[in-house]
């Protein structure tokens, strides 16, 4: 008898999504305007000039989503707050409206068994912050940690696990360095001081938090295995520094209270010194950690990429997404297995993982079949499995994403849901691959083990 596959016994199968990313109505109910919001409407810096005024409208539909994750059997749902909801000037007054959407949001989740894990920021800066410098402002973490704590106060007594930023690497990379994000800076000195306030915003909020909540809070970063193109000693020094620049530059402050050596040598002058006391702040015990996982890089030495010098190699026999990044299961267990062997034995969740891939039309049946997505995902619950064998203690597993939702810069063209959302109707249609997510849960991975 072959071995079946068997995950924890409280092992938790959710979804997860953000708040610009799917909710509409940016503005309502005295919500202040977020760096997306001034993006977006900013000719010529998202495709075909998408915005996420409307989105998936679950700002609006909210209960009839968690409805159908209850149809779906979901156990966890991973959002974020819209801070400039909370607050729409960053700071100061709180907007009871916009709290309320999110009170609301857990208590409709509890009802239907629906474990909340709440982001407190995935990218939507409040633009009143900006005009102060935002994630530049050492003030930051200050006005960070008063947003946490206003929303610990609320919702504290019903939602279990925080995680503080979404991706701090994309925030600064992306924001910052290369402007392909709001606020869409391209700026080398710049970039560094981003991070560590970022960093120090992180602490800031743990701080906050071990004054206001009772539950657990983590980071959550995203990922990606670096893997040398070949033996040559300039491609390793190259894999090192891609690996430094993305899997390093924001665990090891938070774990350790130190950045890895190789950010001065990518950044030259413009890497700062900063004082012994922000490493401290920086360096706050945490109690999880959430990775993200999408592909993996093999990396080789390109003098022409600034200001790593290092660039992805193309991958001839392997499988690509729609967003051109390689299908590659095995790099989700070898990053688990990295995480624990590096940063020690912290418990750990998958909080995004998935795909886009182009999906057919609604067939008159409602059905839409996506086969690259379940593959994708059935390759990738099986690499979680191989890690928890390997001693990896990880807690759980959040889709990306629920809904087909806004791509950031690339717009409505990239779908990542396991349901399809129809954005003329707002109608929602479960792919093939949301109903193997839920045999998946509904057997607690057991179905992992039957052949393809
Ligand atoms: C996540 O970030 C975000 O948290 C989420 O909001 C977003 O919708 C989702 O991903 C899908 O994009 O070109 O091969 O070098 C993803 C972080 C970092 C993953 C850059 C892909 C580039 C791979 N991404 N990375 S490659």
């Amino acid at each position: 008898m072959t071995q079946r596959i068997q995950f924890p016994p409280k092992f938790l199968w959710g979804s997860a999504t953000s708040a610009y990313q799917i909710e509409g109505s940016p503005l309502a109910d005295g919500a202040g305007p977020s760096i997306w919001q001034r993006f977006v409407h900013t000719p010529g810096l998202v495709r075909d000039g998408d915005t996420g005024e409307m989105a998936c409208d679950h700002y609006r539909r909210m209960e009839s989503d968690v409805a159908l994750m209850s149809e779906l059997g979901m156990q966890a749902y991973r959002f974020s707050i819209a801070w400039s909801r909370v607050l729409p000037e960053g700071k100061g007054k709180v907007n009871a409206a916009g709290l309320a959407f999110y009170e609301r949001l857990v208590d409709a989740l509890l009802k239907n068994n629906i474990q909340p894990m709440v982001t407190l920021y995935h990218w939507d800066m409040p633009a009143a912050l900006d005009d102060r410098g935002g994630w530049l402002n050492p003030d930051i973490a200050g006005w960070f940690a008063d947003y946490a704590s206003v929303v610990f106060r609320k919702l504290d007594d019903r939602v279990k696990l925080w995680a503080t930023l979404n991706e701090p690497w994309v925030v600064t990379d992306g924001g910052y360095l290369h402007g392909a994000l709001a606020p869409g800076h391209k700026n080398r000195f710049e970039a560094p001081i981003a991070t560590h306030h970022l960093m120090r915003s992180h602490g800031a909020a743990v701080q906050a938090y071990r004054a206001e909540g009772k539950h657990q809070i983590g980071l959550v970063v995203n990922i990606e295995p670096k893997y040398a193109a070949s033996d040559l000693p300039q491609d390793i020094a190259a894999t090192a520094r891609a690996e430094a620049y993305m899997n390093r530059q924001y665990l090891d402050p938070a774990i350790f209270g130190t950045y890895p050596g190789e950010l001065k040598e990518i950044f030259g002058e413009a890497w700062p010194e900063w004082p012994e006391e922000d490493y401290k702040l920086i360096k706050q015990p945490i109690d999880f950690l959430g990775v993200n996982y999408y592909t993996r890089n093999v990396t080789r030495h390109d003098e022409a990429s600034w200001p790593l010098r290092a660039s992805p190699v193309r991958q001839k026999s392997a499988t690509y997404t729609e967003t051109g990044w390689e299908v590659y299961a095995q790099g989700l267990t070898d990053t688990l297995t990295w995480v624990k062997q590096r940063y020690g034995d912290i418990p750990l969740y998958v909080t995004e993982n998935g795909a886009a891939f182009f999906d057919p039309p609604v067939a008159e049946n409602d059905r839409l079949d996506d086969p690259l997505r379940v593959n994708y995902l059935r390759k990738h619950l099986r690499a979680i499995h191989s890690a928890i064998d390997a001693g990896v203690d990880l807690r759980g597993y959040f889709v990306w994403s629920l809904l087909d939702n806004f791509e950031w810069s690339l717009g409505y063209s990239k779908r990542f849901g396991i349901v399809h959302v129809d954005f003329e109707t707002q109608k929602r249609t479960p792919k093939a691959s949301a109903h193997f997510y839920s045999k998946v849960i509904a057997s607690h991975g057991d179905v992992l083990s039957n052949p393809d």
